[in-house]
Order: structure tokens, then sequence, then C-alpha cells
């Protein structure tokens, strides 16, 4: 594994990429090209034309459902994040590459917002999601949130186990993976304009990563339902892999054989793999992933693997062999 010469570890810019240039001769820049030409004739004020709207005092359509029984069966090691942190300094390249898009993620439309369910199942089917979420058996659950980026986070998320929404999609005996698809929306995501990136975000995990108990699709955190900024209205959390798997925003959801190929893996296949699992044995080929800075606090400490959730997911890659699974 290549070790890192320039960067000594706490000097890394908390950022996946550090270049543009990584993508100048990719083959997606000729059709960015042309995207990019039409966004750059419309961009600028749409932010300024849907602040209205967003600001529009209305019922949250699942206010209700907060906040749900707290599931004691996943105690943390530590404290809580701070909520102002964990809801302010967000990933969330659909609104630009800083951590700072929380105003910008505030233009999302969450009403309608419906998730289609595709590919190898009984039925595809097209649903609005809060009627889905008011059919799931909702639950609270605190988690450790490891960032690729060696930035950690440890917050209650509100939501439900993604089993029970495998059993809702029906998938056929023969689909092997669930590849899920992020909101795209020119119109009110300008981090879109950065033509160059392979949108819609994309991840996936095998059926039986989806179906194991950690994996959650979360519709809130702190009690209130999901801030626009972590991924309203719904998104996913699997706590032992790094935090780019867990997929904001959530629009498609699609059953295949084939392992689908995540955002991170389309943009640079040598940094984020598929899998994914957190190891601290394993460096990021441009800073060590040994520790972690804990979020909204001065503490370093260490990183445990698979996110200090092995019991629970270890098992599941124990026969796989030729694979970057802690990439
Ligand atoms: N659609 C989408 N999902 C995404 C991202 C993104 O840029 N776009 N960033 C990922 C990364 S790198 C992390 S660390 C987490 C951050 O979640 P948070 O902002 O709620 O902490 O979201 C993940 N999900
Ligand atoms: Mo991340």
């Amino acid at each position: 594994m290549m070790l890192i010469k320039k960067n000594r570890g706490w000097d890394i810019k908390e950022c996946h990429l550090t270049d543009e240039n990584h993508f100048r001769n990719r083959r997606n820049l000729i059709k960015g090209l042309a995207a990019g030409s039409i966004l750059a004739a419309g961009g600028g004020s749409l932010l300024g034309s849907t602040s209205a709207l967003a600001n529009a005092p209305s019922p949250h359509p699942i206010a209700d459902l907060f906040p749900s029984k707290l599931n004691p069966a996943y105690p943390l090691d530590r404290e809580l994040t701070l909520e102002k942190y964990a809801t302010s300094y967000c990933n969330f390249y659909e609104f630009g590459s800083s951590k700072n898009i929380t105003d910008e993620a505030q233009a999302m439309k969450l009403e309608p917002w419906t998730i289609t369910f595709d590919g190898m199942v009984e039925k595809e089917k097209k649903v609005d999601v809060y009627d889905l979420i008011r059919q799931m058996p909702m639950e609270e659950r605190t988690y450790r949130h490891r960032c690729v980026e060696a930035w950690s986070m440890a917050v209650p998320w509100t939501g439900f186990a993604m089993k029970s929404l495998i059993d809702y999609a029906k998938p056929l005996s023969g689909a092997k993976y669930v590849r899920m698809e992020t909101l795209e929306d020119k119109d009110t995501m300008p981090g879109l304009s950065a033509f160059w990136y392979p949108w819609p975000y994309v991840e996936g995990l095998t059926i039986e990563e989806a179906t194991n108990d950690l994996t959650f699709m979360a519709t809130g955190i702190y009690g209130k339902p999901m801030p626009k900024q972590n991924g309203a209205p719904i998104r996913l959390v699997t706590p032992w892999k790094y935090g780019f798997k867990s997929i904001k925003s959530i629009v498609r959801i699609t059953f295949t054989d084939e392992r689908p190929v995540s955002y991170w893996e389309e943009i640079q296949a040598s940094e984020y793999g598929f899998w994914a699992n957190v190891n601290p044995d394993v460096p990021h080929p441009r800073w060590p992933q040994s520790h972690e800075r804990v979020l909204g606090t001065n503490q370093r400490v260490p990183t445990m693997l698979y996110n200090g959730y092995g019991d629970y997911v270890a098992d599941m890659y124990k026969n796989i062999k030729n694979e970057k699974l802690f990439m």
C-alpha cells in the first residue's frame, strides 16, 4: 500500500479530492461538456429564486413520527456529537464540495418525493416516500460515523432497518446487489454544474449487506426529521463502512445481479472501492486511516476495524478472496 510522503497526518484538507484535474482525461468529460454549457447559461440565480419557498412554514409530512423509540442495542463508546456540528459540517457534493453547504441545500424540494423500485423485483413500483416511511417500523439508533477523510461523529438516527425495505421491495431470488441513486436536479443542486463528476450519486451494497441488522435507512437525526443537508428525506447509514457509502436523498432503488459502480469508485477507483469497510491498517493512498478527528472536539482517537462493528459484519467477508475490502 502506498504511504504518504507529502501529507503529514493532520495537514490533510478534508476533501476527498484535491484537484479537478484528476478528471481532465476522463471519458465522461465529453458528455459532461454538453451538460456544463447548458448549466452555465442558467446558473447563478437558481438559489435566490427558491429561497422564499424553502422558508414558507408548512408542517413536515412525517413530523408526528418523531421522536421514535430508542433501540438500546447499539450503545456508543463516546459522547454524542453536538447537533449543531453534525448538521452543519456536511458532505453533499450535489450542493458543493465544501462542508458548508447547509444554505445551498435548503433549495432542495422535498415534496413531492417518490422512490422508484426497479430492476430484478417482482413488480416495479414508484411510491411516495412519506407513505412508504409510514409503513416501516421506525426506531432511533445511535451510531458512530467514520468519513474516509478521517473525521468522525456519533449521532442518533431515526429510521428503520434496511431489511424492512428489502422485504417491501420483493427482489427476485437472482438479485445479488442493490443499487441506490440520489436525486439529480440541476435547478436546485448547484454542485451538478461540476460536470466532471459522474452524476447522479450512486451507491451499492450486496443483498447480504443490505439485509444486515446494522444497515439503516435514516429519515431523521436528533429526534427530528432529516435536515436537507444531511440527506432528507431518506438516506442510507452503513456505520461499518466509510461515510461515502451512506448515500443521501435517495430516489431510486434498483435490484441487479451486477455489482454497481459507485460514484466515488467511478471518479477514482484507486482510492475508493466498492466495499469501503473501515480499517485503520489500510491507509488511503493520500493519508493515514489509523486515527480520526472527532467532530466538534479537539480529540483525535484511534480508528477501529469495521468502525467497531465487526461483531455484526465481519462474517459477511470471511469467504471473500482477492477483493479490496478496506478501500
Ligand atoms: N448524495 C450524496 N450522498 C452522500 C455524499 C454526497 O456528497 N452526496 N457524501 C457522503 C459522505 S463522503 C459522507 S461522509 C456522508 C456525510 O453525511 P453527513 O453530511 O450527514 O455527515 O454522506 C455521504 N453521502
Ligand atoms: Mo465522507
